[in-house]
């Protein structure tokens, strides 16, 4: 397998912390690409033309964050991440659900930054912003739900989390989100997180 890879992007730490956490690392080849450079080929693989993107044994290209997870998934007979079925399957999917959205919300407030000055609106800054926060909220009143096994919720709100650190560090989600904050401290303990921390930006 092949995998379309970023170091730095929150949505290809989800894939790798699911390749560690099922044991498939060592049957990916990473293919460093920087979606920004205006000679990137990463649409020869997606036409969307963003990371991360799996190019399968097959050759089918896999793209999607939550996609890709869950078709690793498939090729491990060890710990599920995705549960089959029923009100479990339904719970991981909509807190990973959840978590993507902060991701997402997080890269818009970064690429909106990257605009010139007089581009960038404040305004769509503090809706993204105000999105951020919501979430959390929610994170943290189920966060006693959310378990310390490794699962797509539990792997996705550990990247969303650490790319808070990683982009906003001086926004203190953790002042408000005590609980979040606990289950952060141990689930990014765990080896996946700690072999995918992302490199500072600085
Ligand atoms: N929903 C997608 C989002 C992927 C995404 O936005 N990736 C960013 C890097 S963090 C990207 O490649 N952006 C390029 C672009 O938007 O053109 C997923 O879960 O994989």
């Amino acid at each position: 397998m092949k995998l379309r890879y970023s170091a730095t992007s929150p949505f290809v730490r989800k894939v790798m912390v699911a390749l560690h956490e099922t044991g498939l690392i060592d049957r990916v080849e990473l293919v460093t690409t920087n979606v920004w450079d205006p000679n990137t080929d990463i649409a020869t693989d997606n036409p969307v033309g963003k990371v991360p993107a799996l190019v399968a044994d097959d050759g089918a290209v896999y793209v999607e964050s939550a996609m890709i997870c869950e078709y690793l998934d498939s090729l491990h007979d060890g710990q599920k991440l995705y549960p089959a079925s029923g009100p479990e399957r339904w719970r991981v999917l909509r807190l990973q659900a959840l978590a993507d959205g902060i991701i997402g919300a997080g890269v818009d407030r970064v690429i909106e930054t990257r605009r010139p000055a007089d581009r960038q609106w404040d305004g769509w800054h503090d809706r993204r912003r105000t999105a951020i926060a919501r979430t959390l909220d929610l994170l943290e009143a189920e966060a006693d739900a959310l378990g310390d096994a490794p699962n797509g919720s539990t792997i996705a709100t550990g990247c969303a989390l650490g790319y808070l650190d990683l982009r906003f560090p001086e926004e203190n989600w953790r002042g408000d989100h005590p609980k979040l904050a606990a289950w952060y401290e141990t689930f990014s303990a765990r080896p996946a997180m700690q072999a995918t921390v992302p490199p500072d930006p600085a």
